[in-house]
Order: structure tokens, then C-alpha cells, then sequence
């Protein structure tokens, strides 16, 4: 027996002897009596014991990534497989009669973010420690998370999302910090979460709550009473994704986080013994988009009126310790906030924000770049771009759009700022823990030297044209869409094709991402099979996203693809050559089932408008193809895998910003001249449609797309038919499609968060 096989064995015993221990001690029974959250609370308490006795990380600097969300998504098997003790826990539970996979449902995920930042910040963590590198991530621990989605009569309805069990990764610390707002004091309550490293040390995540937080305000859905700050300060997530949303509870939230924030990093480094002047030479703080800005004038205001720090300096030292990631280009979700508001909610910053708004004012004549604008409005990023030392965006093409076009007033004025850092993600929950069938085959291949170094992923390409380790490769993918089949089965109730393409779209409702466009392919696909054309082989339409609440037109998109949805999977003529399923309450643990299972990575936002994408990334690694625009990652996908591995089409970035400088596009003009468009866009309000939905939103939709269409659907619609239609032509070629896959996930390796983190590293914290 090895010494390795020794260790193994030796460890499995230490699992057992600690897991049987708990059982008994909670339970006072054995592990093979327990039932799956019995077995699932025990599991946790056995991994907050193991992670105590880990390597706490440390250093001589710190960063501290404040974020109003962390989507972490369930994080037992992630915490198991990040410990290194996944596969032992998993033999455990199987010789007492347990299965890992009902244990791991019985977990709730804690939605505490809307999408792609709050994901982002999640694995951003997960590679923070993974690299060992000390930083912490700061938020707030909202009670009930992104809402629970729920379809009524094909529309979306919104319930709450409590997450926290008595039994949780929470640890309740017994500190706090006052926060004062204009018209009240309150103490938080402070909790943390281990964040575990893959095989290295341990980190911390940072929620912050009040104590008075009421639950039982809730009225129906999620409404509740927006009066009473103590009772609902971190009672909810804000469910907007990219809209305006102005409203004093969000400021009172931000604040809130920031002043614990500043606390928080103000006492390690009092505990660390560090002279305040000296502040950015052992801390760095990373603001994640607009949401956390207003730590810049509090810590300004805190080293001015309490540590007695000259205003000069203070700003000096701020700028050096502060850099902001921008995640939009989208003019409309960047926070502009009435100063009326904010005079309301944190007077004590005011003076502090009038005084930076009047040094940039005395520098500067441009009045493209003041913190205050002639309607008394706080531009927040503004803010960040004068009063920190880096403005990054998140992929190649997001960043050129910001120093050319939407920031060219600043980057004009600070180009040395300006940076890029390409989004990543962390292939332990994305690949290992996701899809451990894969991660075998490729261990098989090339060794695990790839799960440390993701770079090495590219190795695989020796196997480009090895026929056997492909259909390995091909055979991992059958075993998932089967998967994939049976929880749909058991979560929506519709019966899938297992031989069938899987397309699938999965992010959040927007106009920009064109849920639309796919929607109208499925209406002419669904019009051929009627006139006669069946596809070659059936074909699975797969769609999961949630709407913000307010906005209409979202709304109305999911309503149209749960109508088409209902007429499909029951048209005897049409459902065996096709069927659509728009899954229920799309999240973070959807996204591990369906990713794995996907042929066809739907990324077909207008170009210009997506600033990354991550999702895209998730699928490539599982040997999707992409079938998408050329924005954002998209774009250094097709520079890694090459044409003839991704399926490219529409107008480019330049193109579309011309069309909106000029104000160029006509939607109508698209209709009237292309019958295929024209077809599909009928089909809306056709009634077999309105027969089945609400004639209101149908009407409503479509007026919408051909009177104004912002988001140009029409524009790319029929290049958006041709290129799909060709990929799944191809699709046929077994061998040929089977290459692509492989050539995906070998050049996945630059998508590493690991990647990500040691550049921001490298670049901006310096830690
Ligand atoms: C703003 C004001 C009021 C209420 C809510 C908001 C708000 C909330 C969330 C505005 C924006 C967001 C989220 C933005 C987001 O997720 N952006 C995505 O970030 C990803 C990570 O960088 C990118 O990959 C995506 O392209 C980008 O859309």
C-alpha cells in the first residue's frame, strides 16, 4: 500500500470518527438514523471544526473587496472539495446509507446577489484564498435574498427568499459597530463566513445586520413597509438588475455597509498597529461598481474629524487605498444619487462630498467630470474615478468601450488609472464540484496539474485529434444532459430528449441580453416544423432568468416564453421535433445542472452592451459551444478557440455605438423588409398565443420591438436564424462537434478566477 493510499485511509477515518461523533453528540444517534438535513448539519459542524484548525491568512497587506452582493451560491460540497476532503466524506456517507447528492439539497442556497457581479465576488474570494493571498469581502447579510421566483398563469411572480437555517456557515461575532445616520444611531451585529481556499488558507467573508430587523413585516410577495429602518434595513436584496431605482432605503443600506466597512479595516489596522498615514501601504480596498462608493468620503471623514488628519492628506491617503471596478456600460445603472437624498440619510457626509465636488470643479472646466451636477445630482463613479488610484473594467473590449466612449472625459485626464482585468471564475464549483465526471476525464488526460494551474488545461489539445479520449469527452456530455433530464423532470414536470441539442440561455431578464431574439427564433422554428421543415434532429430550448419586478417589458418576455413554451411541448405536430422549458427560479444551483449539460452557450447580447459575461465562460469549460455576438469575453473567447470553434454573428461594437450616436436605427424598417421578421414578430399576438397568455403584455411586447426595439433585436435577427441553423447543421458531424468541445475546454484555462486574482494582484493591490 502506498504512503498516499496510507494517508487516504487514515484521513477516512477522521471523517468518520468526527462525523459519527457529531451525530452522536447532536443527535444522540447513529449517522445511518439521521435524515438528510440531520446529516447535512452535521456535515457543517464537521467543516467549521476542520477550518478552525486551518491556516488563517496574513500578511503585510490586505485587501478588502466591499460588495453590496456575494451570490456564494450553496457551499458545503464547495467547502469539502476546497478542504480536500470531498471524496472521503462521500465514501462516509455511503457506508452509512447515505448519498452526498440528497444531502447537498438539503443545503439553501443564500441568494445574496442578483447575477454576474454578485458571482463574480463570490469566486473572486474563493480565489483569494486559493491563492493565499489575505483579503477579506465585506457586505451585508440581507435576510431574504434575491426573490424566490414563481410562475402564475405564465407570469412571473416574486415571493420571499429567507435562507438562514438555525444551523449555518454564519458566525455570529460579539462586536459591532454604531452607524449614525441623519436621524438615528443603530449598532450591527456582526457575522462572518469561513471562506476556504482550495488546499490553502482561509479567509473571511463579512456580513453585516441589525438585530431589530423584522421579518414579519413582509406583506404578500415582497413588499413591505419601506417607513421603518430598524425593522427593514437589511430585510432584502434590491432586485434591480441595471435599472434606476432610486430610493433612500438603498442609500440607508450603503451607508450602512460602508460605515462597517470603514470600522471594520480601520480596527485591524489599529490591532496591526499601523500608523494611520501609513494606511495604504497595508490595506487596499476594491470597490465593487458604484454600490460601496460612499467608503471614500466616510473614510475621508472619519481620518478628518476623529483622527484629527488634515483634509489634504486625508484625500491623499484615501485615493491611494481605494480602487473601483466598473460593471456597466449601460448609462442607465449608473448611480446618480439626489444630494437631497443623501442630505437626508448621511448629512455628516455632505460636507465632505460639497468639498470633493469643489476641488474637481477648481481643477477641471470640463462639466462632464464634477461630482455634482447642475441638477443636484451625486454621480458616484465620478466620485470613484477622481478619488481612487485604479478604474478597471471587466473584459478587453468592456474596457477599450469605457476609455473611448462612456469614461473618455476621465480617461483623457488619468490614463495611467485605467486598466483591464478579464473576468474568471472558479473552476472548483464550475467544473470540479459541477462536473465531476469531466474533471475525471480530463485528470485522465493530462493529470490534475490543471485543478492549481488552469493554464495547463490547454495540454489537452494534444487530444485534438485523438478520437478516443473525444468520445470520453462526448460521453461525459450524454451523461449530463441525462442527468439534467431527470431534475427537470422532477422540479418542472416536462419530459426531455436526452439525444436532443440542449441550447440554453441562463442569465438574468434584460433587453440588452435579447432573451427576445431567441424567443423569435423559437416562433420560426416553430413555424417551419407547421409548414413542414423538421430539423434533423429535435432540438431542447432551455431558458432560466429571472426579471426585476419593475420592469415591464422583462416581464413581458418571460411571458411570451412560458406562452410559446405551452404550445410547443403540447403540439403533437411540432413537440417531438422541439420543446422549450423555461425552468422555475433559475439560481446558482440551477446553474450547476444546467451548465454541465449544455451543447449550445447562448451569448447573444447586443454588442457594446454586455460588459463580460461570465456565464459564457462557465459553459465553454464544460464543452459548450458558444453561439454568440462579439461582446464582451465573448470577444477573447473567439481570439482563444479561433471561427471554427464558436459560432459568431451580428453587428459589431462600433457599428451598434455609431447607430445610437446617430440615432440610426429603425426598428420598423427591419420588420417591414424581412418576411421572416416579420412572421415571427406577428406570431406574438396570434391566436393561438392570446389564447393561452394575457393579451396586454403580448400587445405591449410587440409594439415594443417594432416601434423601438432599444436594444436592436431586429438588427441581428435574421444573421442570429442563419448562424444558428449552421451550428446546429454541424451539430451532426459528431466527430468534427466533438473537436469544438474539446478545444473549449482546453483553451478555458485564461478563465480562471485564479487568473483574474493574480492580475488584480500584480496591478493594482500589490499585496
Ligand atoms: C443599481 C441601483 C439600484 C438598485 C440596483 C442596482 C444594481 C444592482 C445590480 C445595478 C447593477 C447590478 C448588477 C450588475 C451586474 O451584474 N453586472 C454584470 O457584472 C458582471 C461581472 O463583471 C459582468 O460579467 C456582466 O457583463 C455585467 O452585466
Amino acid at each position: 500500500m502506498g504512503i498516499e493510499r496510507i494517508r487516504e485511509q487514515v484521513f477516512c477515518q477522521e471523517v468518520e470518527k468526527e462525523l459519527t461523533a457529531i451525530a452522536d453528540k447532536v443527535y444522540g444517534r447513529k449517522l445511518s438514523e439521521l435524515d438528510n438535513v440531520q446529516v447535512y448539519n452535521c456535515l457543517l459542524q464537521m467543516t467549521k471544526e476542520f477550518t478552525q484548525a486551518a491556516k488563517h491568512l496574513r500578511g503585510d497587506k490586505k485587501v478588502y473587496y466591499i460588495s453590496a452582493e456575494f451570490l456564494i451560491g450553496k457551499l458545503l460540497s464547495n467547502n469539502l472539495i476546497n478542504l480536500g476532503i470531498y471524496d472521503k466524506v462521500k465514501e462516509v456517507l455511503a457506508k452509512y446509507g447515505k448519498n452526498i447528492a440528497d444531502i447537498e439539497e438539503a443545503e439553501n442556497e443564500p441568494s445574496l446577489g442578483n447575477g454576474g457581479l454578485g458571482r463574480l465576488a463570490a469566486c473572486f474570494l474563493d480565489s483569494i484564498a486559493t491563492l493565499g493571498l489575505p483579503g477579506d469581502g465585506i457586505g451585508l447579510n440581507y435576510h431574504f435574498g434575491l426573490f424566490h421566483q414563481v410562475f402564475r398563469e405564465r407570469l412571473q411572480t416574486a415571493e420571499p427568499d429567507r435562507w438562514i437555517d438555525d444551523v449555518t456557515w454564519l458566525n455570529k461575532k460579539d462586536t459591532g459597530f454604531e452607524v449614525r445616520f441623519g436621524d438615528r444611531k443603530v449598532r450591527s451585529v456582526h457575522y462572518d463566513i469561513d471562506v476556504i481556499g482550495y488546499q490553502n488558507g482561509v479567509n473571511k467573508l463579512h456580513l453585516f445586520d441589525l438585530d431589530t430587523v423584522d421579518e414579519s413585516i413582509v406583506k404578500t410577495g415582497i413588499t413591505f413597509d419601506k417607513e421603518d429602518i430598524e425593522k427593514n434595513l437589511t430585510l432584502f436584496l434590491y432586485p434591480d438588475d441595471s435599472d434606476e431605482a432610486g430610493n433612500l432605503l438603498r442609500i440607508y443600506q450603503q451607508y450602512f455597509m460602508v460605515s462597517n466597512a470603514a470600522q471594520l479595516i480601520l480596527r485591524e489596522l489599529h490591532e496591526h498597529q499601523i500608523d494611520l498615514h501609513e494606511m495604504y501601504k497595508h490595506a487596499v480596498i476594491q470597490i465593487n461598481d458604484t454600490h460601496p462608493t460612499m467608503v471614500i468620503p466616510e473614510l475621508i471623514r472619519i481620518l478628518t474629524e476623529e483622527k484629527a488628519m488634515a483634509m489634504d492628506e486625508a484625500i491623499d491617503i484615501v485615493s491611494k487605498t481605494c480602487a473601483y471596478t466598473n460593471h456597466t456600460i449601460l448609462a442607465e445603472a449608473l448611480e446618480k444619487w439626489p444630494l437631497e437624498y443623501l442630505e437626508q440619510v448621511v448629512p455628516q457626509l455632505i460636507p465632505i462630498i460639497k468639498e470633493l465636488d469643489a476641488r474637481v470643479r477648481k481643477k477641471f472646466k470640463d462639466k462632464k467630470v464634477q461630482i455634482i451636477d447642475k441638477d443636484k445630482r451625486v454621480h458616484m463613479a465620478h466620485i470613484d474615478i477622481h478619488y481612487g488610484f485604479s478604474v478597471n473594467g471587466v473584459a478587453a473590449l468592456h474596457t477599450e468601450i469605457l476609455k473611448e466612449t462612456e469614461l473618455n472625459h476621465f480617461y483623457k485626464i488619468y490614463p495611467e488609472k485605467f486598466n483591464n482585468k478579464t473576468n474568471g471564475i472558479t473552476f472548483r464549483r464550475w467544473l470540479m464540484s459541477c462536473n465531476p465526471e469531466l474533471s475525471d476525464v480530463i485528470t485522465s488526460l493530462i493529470g490534475d496539474g490543471w485543478k492549481k494551474d488552469a493554464a495547463k488545461l490547454e495540454k489537452l489539445m494534444e487530444f485534438a485529434d485523438d478520437k478516443e479520449a473525444i468520445d470520453r469527452i462526448m460521453a461525459v456530455k450524454d451523461t449530463k444532459k441525462a442527468q439534467l433530464c431527470d431534475y427537470i423532470k422532477a422540479h418542472e414536470g416536462i419530459g426531455l430528449d436526452k439525444d436532443s441539442i440542449f441550447d440554453i440561455q441562463i442569465k438574468r431578464m434584460h433587453e440588452y441580453k435579447r432573451q427576445q431574439m431567441n424567443a423569435l427564433y423559437i416562433i420560426h422554428k416553430y413555424l417551419e416544423i407547421k409548414g413542414g421543415k423538421n430539423p434533423t434532429r429535435p432540438l431542447t430550448f432551455l431558458f432560466g432568468a429571472k426579471a426585476a419586478p419593475a420592469y415591464v417589458i422583462a416581464q413581458d418576455v418571460i411571458h411570451l416564453i412560458l406562452c410559446l413554451q405551452e404550445i410547443i411541448n403540447n403540439d403533437p405536430d411540432v413537440s417531438p421535433y422541439m420543446k422549450v422549458v423555461m425552468v422555475e427560479n433559475y439560481n446558482v444551483t440551477y446553474a450547476e445542472k444546467l451548465i454541465p449539460a449544455c451543447d449550445i452557450s447562448e451569448q447573444i447580447s447586443l454588442a457594446s452592451k454586455e460588459a463580460s459575461g461570465t456565464g459564457n465562460m462557465k459553459f465553454m469549460l464544460n464543452g459548450a459551444v458558444t453561439l454568440g455576438t462579439m461582446d464582451g469575453a465573448n470577444v477573447e473567447i473567439h481570439d482563444l478557440v479561433g471561427d471554427d470553434n464558436i459560432y459568431v454573428f451580428g453587428k459589431d461594437s462600433d457599428t451598434v455605438i455609431d447607430l445610437y450616436a446617430k440615432s440610426a436605427y429603425v426598428a420598423k424598417d427591419y420588420y417591414k423588409k424581412s418576411r421572416v421578421i416579420k412572421e415571427a414578430v406577428d406570431f406574438i399576438t396570434d391566436k393561438k398565443v392570446v389564447a393561452v397568455g394575457h393579451k396586454t403584455n403580448l400587445v405591449r411586447l410587440q409594439k415594443e420591438l417594432i416601434g423601438k426595439d432599444w436594444f436592436m433585436t431586429l438588427l441581428d435577427l435574421e444573421e442570429y436564424i442563419r448562424v444558428k441553423d449552421k451550428a446546429f447543421e454541424d451539430y451532426e458531424d459528431r466527430g468534427t462537434w466533438g473537436r469544438k468541445m474539446l478545444v473549449n475546454i482546453a483553451k478555458a484555462g485564461f478563465f480562471s478566477s485564479d487568473r483574474t486574482i493574480a492580475q488584480y494582484n500584480e496591478d493594482i493591490w500589490k499585496l
